[in-house]
């Protein structure tokens, strides 16, 4: 039995919940297959939002916005304690390795699989490996360290760190962590800058001289400068990641730096706070609205919903007036864990 911490609701179905996480994470980053992932990410994140425990099939009957072949998942575990499709996965000597294979950075279910296929059973094995990329050279290389969770001191250390350094570079600039360590999580994946310059114009070839006095000072070990076609973007966006360890500290992290003109600064830090579940519900309620939205604007879509939308971006300048011109009601980023 699953201890309960009576302060917070997430752990009362922690019994079913561990199951469907686990469900969530093998299709998502194993097997490759999103929309099985999403609808274990749903239905765990609808638990874990319950007051109440569900311990009975009589329970069940009260859960609302779960589909049924889930509802039948949930009715298994509270019978057997567990889940006989979960169970076999697990078995799978190898879905096991496909899943230690695609742990790595820079390697996703589809290279997981091809690498498989190619003989590799496990990381160490990948370094002989010819044909990787760069990112996923550098995954194979830090995998010990960037495998681990990053506190939040460790984050503001670096955000903190990073400020000062750009402040020298180019004063005004402003730079800020966005992504799951905005959202208040108490630990994070990597760690995600945005850059941004009030002046209008003074972001424009940043990223190079940032990145170049980050590598030489130390912060920055490796890592690949690229101009990104960002999601449906018109314009491309100044991008690094990379691999980089903060002053003080022991581990390597990954490090994302974006950098992004003061006009479409409002829309990038909606769409890099997150989470992905937000941003997905925020961009059907665009569309729903006439509308396209990115991280670099909100335009205004003609001849519906996989019509030509407008080049010109809606201005907006805050993220309030973003969800606003959408009706969509506004979060405060700690309430952004969908
Ligand atoms: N994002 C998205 N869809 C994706 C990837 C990212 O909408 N497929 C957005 C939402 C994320 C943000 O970008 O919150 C940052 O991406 P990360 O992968 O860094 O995710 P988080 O920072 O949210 O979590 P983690 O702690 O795992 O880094
Ligand atoms: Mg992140
Ligand atoms: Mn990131």
């Amino acid at each position: 039995e699953t201890a309960v911490d009576a302060s917070d609701p997430s752990s009362l179905n922690k019994h079913i919940t561990s199951i469907l996480r686990e469900m969530w994470d093998l299709y998502e980053s194993v097997l490759g297959d999103e929309w099985r992932a999403l609808t274990y990410r749903k239905a765990a994140i609808r638990l874990e939002k319950l007051p109440c425990r569900i311990s009975s099939l009589e329970d069940v009957k009260h859960i609302s916005g779960i589909g049924s072949s889930v509802i039948d998942k949930i009715k298994e575990i509270l019978c057997t304690g567990k889940l006989q499709k979960l169970e076999g996965l697990k078995a799978d000597p190898k879905v096991c390795t496909l899943q230690h294979l695609a742990s790595v950075w820079g390697v996703g279910p589809k290279l997981a699989q091809k690498l498989y296929q190619a003989g590799h059973r496990s990381v160490d094995d990948l370094v002989k490996e010819p044909s990787l990329s760069q990112m996923a050279r550098i995954g194979v290389k830090y995998y010990k360290d960037l495998v681990q969770r990053i506190p939040r001191d460790e984050v503001a250390a670096a955000e903190k760190y990073v400020q000062n350094i750009g402040e020298g570079l180019c004063p005004g600039i402003c730079i800020n962590v966005a992504g799951s360590y905005r959202r208040g999580n108490p630990t994070c994946g990597d760690i995600d800058f945005l850059v941004t310059h009030p002046d209008g114009y003074s972001h424009r070839g940043f990223l190079i001289k940032l990145v170049e006095k980050l590598r030489s000072n130390g912060f920055i070990s490796e890592g690949v400068h690229c101009t990104d076609h960002s999601s449906l973007g018109t314009k491309k966006v100044d991008t690094f990641m990379g691999v980089g360890r903060v002053p003080e500290f022991q581990l390597f992290r990954r490090l994302d730096i974006k950098v992004y003109p003061k006009e479409t600064i409002a829309f990038a830090l909606v769409y890099f706070t997150g989470n992905d579940v937000l941003n997905r519900k925020i961009r059907y309620a665009a569309q729903r609205k006439g509308f396209k939205l990115n991280d670099q604007g909100l335009y205004r879509r003609y001849g519906g919903k996989k019509g030509l939308s407008s080049t010109e971006s809606i201005p907006c300048e805050t993220e309030k007036e973003v969800f606003e011109k959408l009706g969509f009601p506004y979060y405060e980023p700690c309430d952004r864990n969908l």
